[in-house]
């Protein structure tokens, strides 16, 4: 077990040593699973914490007819009676944010300061929903007939399937599925078979208010393998919308899959964020955002630093900076408030890493610092890297794929329009930043011209984004927004209405179609 209060956090969570790996939400929505038995492992020392059993597809057929149930009842009810709903599951977890925040970082490995933001993330966009479920608004226009009504209204749209990643193991189903829930949809959470255990969790937490609601069906959750449940999310003709986080292999092949049968799909890939720092940029506040990027989550945000593009000028001062920001970078337990860097995911999390470093090689790049294995005492078993720091030219081919691990290229210009060919000279699109104080550099980032990704900043870094901004990016990272402003549309169904309250039958667009005499 992990020398941690293991057995007293599980408890808390009511999490057993073996688990069942389906529900229909609630306290009698449980499903007595009987697939293969999956061992989450914690990457904290290697040990395992607990078990579930995973669902077959027999099962998941149980949870999905549910589910469509539910979807046909709960969008009887008016949206500001979901959105009670859901600011109920927020105080739910504002009561369980530090359990909850401690079991993410047990299961796969960020530092309890980052578990905790992420059930705070997960409270932002509850509260953002609830406001949200007084609004939902559709637009009236005006008719170009005489006693005519013309407005949009948005319905509720069906069953979500909601496919998560491991390093956002449960802010992103909130992200989903507390929207979701205002829309009236229901809802079926395929996690990560990394992280099946945080979702047991979550589940316990919001099951008082789904029993208090009776909303069997509105909450549901799956764990079971890709090829079980995964496929049969996508290929499942109820299933109205999935919204997936994961690899953009992984999302290609879903999203075929989905197109197959019409269906809509958010997709939340890879992503290859860059820094830009221009030669006039506060170069403190620069390697603090570059910091934070590159190691927090041991790079394992999709919206991670990977790049600095740095001005030649700044080059030399602003990396031996961050060689001796990173030589002061403490890892080990990340349940350790003292430690600012955890464990990778695991092994395989190590392996990338390394294989990436040794391609960079071959390339001709060169590493500055890290890229060694750590071994931490009491945790032999965890999987700890010092965090890498590696001078790379952008045509690279490694340098073009997303490396899911705390491996930072750093990349030289001399002209700023470079700097924005180099930015978006990648497959992906998700988050991009620059550091300057110059106005014509930062507007021409943030113009048409500039960054192509789905997020640009300036003078902040590339990670830890507010709820309250739309989430997503372009190119391989895929399509479609989460969390903030309009993304709740993409849970609806829009339809636009004419109602002719006259007594007359006229045509659009000044047409005359009458029985000819
Ligand atoms: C992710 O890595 O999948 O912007 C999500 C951020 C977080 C969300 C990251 N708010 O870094």
């Amino acid at each position: 077990m992990c020398p941690v209060r293991t057995e007293e956090l599980l408890s808390k969570l009511g999490i057993k040593q073996k688990n069942y790996g389906a529900t229909t939400g609630g306290t009698k929505g449980l499903i007595k699973t009987t697939g293969s038995e999956l061992v989450s492992y914690s990457p904290v020392d290697g040990k395992p914490i607990a078990s579930v059993i995973q669902a077959t597809k027999e099962e998941y057929e149980t949870v999905a007819k549910k589910a469509h149930e539910a979807f046909l009842k709960f969008r009887m009810m008016p949206a500001p009676k979901r959105g009670q709903i859901v600011r109920e599951i927020a105080e739910a977890l504002r009561v369980y944010k530090e359990p909850l925040g401690e079991l993410v970082t047990l299961e796969m490995g960020k530092i309890k300061m980052e578990g905790m933001g992420e059930v705070q993330e997960m409270i932002d966009v509850a509260d953002f929903a609830v406001g949200l479920s007084r609004q939902l608004y559709g637009i009236t226009m005006h008719s170009e007939r005489p006693m005519h009504r013309m407005y949009e209204q948005w319905h509720p749209l069906g069953v979500i399937g909601v496919i998560t990643s491991f390093n956002f193991p449960v802010a992103v189903w909130s992200w989903n599925t507390l929207l979701a829930a205002v829309c009236g949809d229901s809802v079926i959470w395929k996690p990560s078979s990394k992280t099946p255990l945080t979702a047991v969790a979550v589940q316990n937490i919001i099951a008082p208010v789904v029993d208090k609601y009776d909303l069997d069906g509105v909450f549901s959750m799956v764990i079971g393998k890709g090829s079980d449940v995964g496929d049969a999310i996508v290929n499942d003709h109820r299933v109205s919308l999935v919204s997936m986080t994961g690899s953009t292999k992984m999302g290609i092949q879903i999203a075929q899959s989905l197109a197959k049968r019409l269906a809509k799909s958010i997709l939340e890939l890879g992503g290859n964020n860059s820094v830009i720092i221009a030669e006039d940029a506060d170069l403190d506040m620069a390697l603090r955002a570059v910091l934070f990027g590159a190691v927090g989550t041991s790079g394992q945000r999709c919206t991670s630093t990977r790049r600095v593009i740095i001005h030649k000028s700044v080059k030399e001062k602003f990396v031996n900076a961050l060689i001796n920001a990173y030589r002061q970078i403490k890892i080990g337990n990340p349940l350790d408030e003292n430690v600012n860097m955890g464990p990778v995911v695991d092994g395989s999390a190590i392996k990338d890493m390394l294989a990436a470093i040794e391609s960079l090689k071959a390339e001709g790049g060169k590493v500055l610092y890290g890229g060694e294995l750590v071994k931490v005492p009491g945790l032999e078993g965890g999987f700890y890297i010092t965090p890498a720091i590696a001078e790379a030219k952008n045509e690279m081919k490694i340098v073009k794929d997303e490396t899911f691990a705390p491996l930072l290229y750093i990349i030289e210009y001399e002209n700023f329009e470079d700097a924005i060919f180099k930015n978006n000279d990648v497959p992906q699109g998700l988050s991009s930043a620059i550091f300057t104080n110059n106005v014509r550099y930062s507007e021409m980032w943030l113009s048409h011209m500039g960054s192509d990704c789905g997020i640009a900043n300036v003078n902040i870094g590339t990670s830890g984004a507010e709820i309250g901004g739309a989430f997503g990016g372009e190119k391989e990272t895929g399509w479609g927004r989460e969390s903030g402003t309009d993304s709740w549309k993409q849970y609806m169904r829009r339809q636009t209405n004419t109602a002719n309250w006259g007594r007359d039958l006229p045509l659009a667009q000044g047409i005359k179609f009458d029985l000819k005499k």
